[in-house]
């Protein structure tokens, strides 16, 4: 009942002739995959042209990351209305990386989420513990402050706008994967503390996808667990071949 989304990260890779290289090989690899959303969300300054290298493809583009001010002087700064204006469909906030190297908070991530929904942006809100939180077994409660405080005047209304990405640290890039049980786990938590936030409906309707080193090998059993709604993909979404193999799950 829940659509399944696959979305390629690409991170802060691919140049303008690249990432037309990249959905130009793409574009052919997924053409004819129905009921499975695909997302790429290349660097700022090839947002434009992944917009219009998608254009007459089902693959919408997503930016990966922006802030919560439409306008003003704020050097260096991309709004969430500049996004949508330039063809964004939807905006990564709160991944690991920005909270980890660039200073992002459960409050910063909280005002970027507002901003992007009312700007009319899907919002693809990452969280996820670390390996120290893991192993001090404070996976839920750091999960659980990172939903509750990002999610913090988020109205039903704007959590159809919202995919969750559960993301954990230790996972990210390092190819080790969580097992297809320990991410089913804190799928499933994270979908009843939705049920207590808003209500059972809003928490059933939402998709929460897992990322941190999905491959084309590992997608299959992801997928079969109950509450994985899709994938957030880094290293194997540079790929045609890898991302299209995760893309074409189901077959
Ligand atoms: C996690 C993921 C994409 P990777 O950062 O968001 O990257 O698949 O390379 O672990």
């Amino acid at each position: 009942m829940r659509t399944p989304v696959i979305a390629g990260n690409w991170k802060l890779f691919k140049n303008l002739s690249e990432t037309r290289e990249l959905l130009q090989e793409l574009a052919p690899r997924v053409a004819g995959v129905s009921g499975v959303e695909i997302i790429v969300a290349p660097v700022f300054t090839a947002l434009t042209t992944a917009v219009q290298a998608a254009m007459g493809t089902t693959i919408r583009v997503a930016a990966q990351d922006c802030f919560w001010e439409e306008e003003g002087a704020f050097t260096g700064e991309v709004a969430p209305g500049l996004l949508k204006d330039a063809g964004c469909s939807h905006v990564i906030i709160g991944h690991s990386e920005r909270r980890q190297y660039f200073g992002e908070t459960d409050a910063t991530v909280n005002r970027k989420i507002k901003a992007a929904c009312a700007a009319g942006l899907t919002v693809l809100f990452c969280v996820g513990e670390t390996l120290a939180e893991r192993e001090a077994g404070t996976t839920f409660t750091v999960i659980e402050t990172q939903l509750r405080t990002g999610l913090a005047g988020v109205t039903a209304a704007d959590l159809q706008r919202l995919i969750i990405a559960y993301e954990p640290v230790w996972a990210i890039g390092t190819g080790k994967t969580a097992s297809n049980e320990q991410a089913q786990e804190v799928h499933a938590r994270i979908r009843t503390l939705l049920v207590s936030l808003y209500d059972q409906a809003a928490a059933d309707a939402l998709r929460i996808l897992y990322g941190g080193s999905v491959k084309p090998e590992n997608i299959r059993g992801l997928m079969g667990q109950q509450d994985i709604d899709g994938a957030l993909v880094g290293g194997a979404s540079l790929k045609a071949d890898s991302f299209a193999a995760i893309v074409r799950f189901q077959e």
